[in-house]
């Protein structure tokens, strides 16, 4: 049944003769439902088993599995992973840096004690575990242009903090367990979903608010830089990642990126295609998050070990999300 449906639903790459099965956490947030469609084109729809606590939509329901999974409830998971005979953990649930500093210990039971389930789980049934982090992972008394792969990293948000504490555990599992556990630390990332919560979503909202309503107010000042993916890549990232056998990888924690950008930057190319968007600034508490993280990181080892290469600069990345929120979102 499953090969019949590989080969009408995807390309060649499908005919994997024994593609894993994947459960993906926190399937509904900003990369999720975008992962498991590049997932299920590669190993089938069937084989990634998407999973949330929010209710999804039609289209959520459209491209394969969707289940019920808190990330709290630990029996609740095994359940899961032993029915549905995972293999690989895709662990996105956590609240994101402004959201985070809103409810601390909402964030502290969501990110650090989710992770402590994922793990276990994932040393109990010897699954491959991804768990995102990202430039919050860094703090004010790190190099910022640029951030390199391993330095200081003292975090001055709960969301950074937890980040950091996923980065150890993964680390030590692999050391002490031997648990294949494989980290990106992503920058920004620029989807037409809205992402939800971040100190970088401003990059994402000024092209909904630019489109509809032709005016944004940013809350950064407007030279602010700060490290930044396209979606394409970002998930791209993730996939060859998920992929580079274990000999080839000289850690488990990678920094990736494609560029660094201000607003006023991004905001210059985009008054090119929407010549009558009207900006202004108005900082916020996201502001002196932003000031104590990379402005440019440093993704030189992902280059070198693996072969990362992106594919989108800031050009193509206005055109791409200019066309992707006319599509997705109007
Ligand atoms: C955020 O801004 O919190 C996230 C991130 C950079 O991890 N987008």
């Amino acid at each position: 049944n499953r090969e019949i449906k590989y080969s009408t639903k995807t390309n060649s790459k499908c005919k994997t003769s024994n593609p894993p099965r994947i459960l993906i956490t926190g399937g509904l947030g900003q990369l999720g439902t975008e992962c498991a469609k590049l997932l299920r084109k590669n190993y089938g729809s069937d084989n990634v088993i998407l999973t949330d606590i929010i209710k999804p939509t039609d289209e959520h329901l459209e491209n394969g599995p969707f289940i019920f999974a808190d990330i709290l409830d630990f029996k609740g998971l095994q359940k899961i992973v032993v029915n549905y005979r995972i293999d690989w953990l895709i662990h996105f649930s956590a609240l994101l840096s402004a959201v985070g500093e809103q409810n601390v210990p909402l964030a502290v039971r969501v990110n650090i004690e989710g992770m402590h389930n994922v793990i276990e789980l994932a040393k109990q049934y010897n699954l491959r575990i991804f768990v995102p982090s990202t430039i919050g992972a860094f703090g004010p008394d790190s190099p910022r242009n640029p951030t390199p792969n391993v330095t200081i990293q003292r975090p001055r948000t709960i969301y950074g903090v937890s980040k950091v504490h996923a980065e150890l555990l993964g680390e030590y599992y692999y050391h002490r367990f031997g648990l294949d556990f494989r980290c990106l630390r992503f920058p920004g990332v620029i989807s037409s979903d809205p992402p939800g919560g971040g100190t970088t979503d401003y990059a994402v909202a000024v092209f909904h608010e630019g489109l509809i309503n032709k005016k944004y107010e940013c809350y950064l000042e407007p030279h602010t830089r700060l490290p930044m993916i396209y979606i394409e890549d970002c998930l791209s990232a993730l996939f060859q990642f998920l992929n580079v056998p274990n000999e080839k990888l000289r850690r488990r924690v990678y920094n990736v990126t494609a560029m660094s950008f201000t607003p006023e930057e991004l905001f210059s190319r985009l008054t090119k295609h929407i010549p009558d968007l009207q900006i202004s600034y108005k900082p916020d508490s996201r502001q002196l998050i932003a000031e104590s993280w990379p402005q440019v990181f440093d993704d030189s080892e992902a280059r070198c070990d693996w072969g990362w290469e992106h594919k989108y600069d800031l050009d193509k990345l206005v055109t791409s999300m200019l066309r992707d929120v006319n599509q997705n979102c109007m």
